[in-house]
């Protein structure tokens, strides 16, 4: 790492820690990471992120802070929440949730009373634990009932949802997910909330940037309230955002602050207005179709070497791969794609039989791998070396082969390279 003239005051003072930021710079140099949620955050972004802001405490909004000192904190909250709002197309953006699980607590307390009911996708068929799982505060503060996906094609059944709607009479319906690799029709969900006196939510954490560049629909038009991300398809810093129409906007603010925060993270939200600012260049959208273009090629690829892929194909940034038919497990599958430098998280699939530790799949994303440049003929390759890992995942002369590559990889595609 350069750290110019003085070199490094971590490294200095608390070398255990430098260690572990420098092996984590190295590791990710080193690796392929499939991982659908992860990416890499510009120079600018990481500048942003570890900058004086984060010393600054700016409880409340631009303009109206309980603190003193307050101008630059203003300054940087009130360019990203305009840059959000520009960007977003929306009436109202809020930009101090610490994360995509913070933003969805915020819309529900902005939208909900204690008790409500929340209609959300199941966490088996690709939702999110804020989507009303027991183990998370939204199924233990609210009612949360499920939808999940069709049994046969894997994907939604907008009519089944339906159904369940008019059963369960729910005050708000979120439509996203973590885990499904198809485009979420968002008007049948608007359609199916109307039907009911709902709210529709979209939680757009996972495929916000793929929005933006107008490969996935847009929730904003149809939606009262849309959450997201600034870490995964953006490529920005690990953050949460809410987004509203006008007239929510008083709640969602009362939710962030006091409601569920204190001090907002006002280095994360100076990072999260770079991100925006980068969404808005024009390289940013041809970055998100070549995401899903790179997503296509791999999981093809992966079909054509014998994988069953979960729904048939992706439309997204992502793909699930059904390992049963391989005879193993998505966290052996993880183990040994981690032992050849290639990094895939085990997922459960639909209406997966196995425990969320151990899982039947592997989920499978291209948001870093484009981010470094890589295309569909790596794409390709990427398949048929992870078809050969798994296959002959007892052959440590096949493994080595293709561990071999994956470094060889990963150096011709270069990730911080100034660092
Ligand atoms: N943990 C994130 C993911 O990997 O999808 C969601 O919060």
């Amino acid at each position: 790492m350069d750290h110019g003239e003085g070199g490094s005051e971590l490294e200095r003072f608390d070398p255990d820690i430098f260690a572990a930021v420098d092996g984590e710079l190295k590791r990710e140099r080193e690796v392929i990471n499939l991982v659908a949620s992860e990416n890499y955050a510009s120079r600018a972004v990481l500048e942003a992120q570890g900058s004086v802001l984060t010393n600054k405490y700016a409880e409340g909004y631009p303009g109206r802070r309980y603190y003193p000192g307050c101008g630059p904190a203003d300054d940087a909250e009130a360019i990203a929440i305009a840059r959000a709002v520009e960007l977003f197309g929306c009436g109202h953006a809020n930009v101090q949730p610490h994360a995509g699980a913070q933003a969805n607590m915020i819309a529900y307390m902005a939208a909900l009373k204690p008790g409500e009911t929340i209609l959300a996708m199941d966490l088996r068929c690709g939702g999110h634990l804020t989507h009303g799982s027991a183990a998370n505060y939204s199924g233990m503060f609210y009612r949360a009932v499920h939808y999940g996906v069709d049994r046969e094609t894997e994907m939604l059944d907008y009519d089944r949802v339906a159904d369940i709607a008019r059963r369960e009479k729910p005050r708000i319906i979120v439509a996203g997910a973590s885990a499904y690799p198809r485009a979420i029709d968002f008007e049948a969900f608007r359609r199916i909330a109307d039907s009911v006196g709902a709210m529709l939510m979209v939680d757009m954490a996972h495929f916000g940037g793929l929005v933006v560049g107008g490969v996935h629909p847009d929730p904003v038009p149809v939606s009262d309230f849309v959450t997201g991300t600034t870490h995964k398809t953006m490529r920005g810093p690990r953050g949460g955002f809410v987004l509203c129409r006008e007239e929510h906007a008083d709640h969602v603010d009362a939710a962030a602050f006091p409601g569920t925060q204190g001090g907002p993270l006002m280095h994360v939200i100076a990072a999260k207005a770079v991100c925006f600012k980068e969404a808005m260049a024009p390289g940013f959208r041809s970055y998100q179709h070549r995401i899903a273009e790179n997503a296509k090629a791999l999981c093809g690829k992966m079909a054509e070497e014998g994988f069953r892929i979960v729904s048939g194909g992706t439309e997204t940034h992502l793909f699930l791969v059904d390992l049963r038919p391989q005879g193993t497990s998505g966290r052996e599958a993880q183990a040994v794609l981690e032992s050849v430098g290639i990094c895939a998280n085990m997922n459960e699939i639909p209406y997966d039989e196995t425990p969320p530790t151990v899982t039947s799949g592997i989920r499978i994303g291209t948001p870093a791998v484009t981010t470094r440049g890589m295309g569909p003929a790596e794409m390709e390759e990427l398949g048929a070396m992870i078809s050969t890992a798994l296959k002959q995942r007892d052959s440590e002369s096949a493994l080595a082969g293709v561990r071999s590559r994956a470094r060889e990889l990963a150096d011709a595609f270069p990730v911080y390279p100034l660092c």
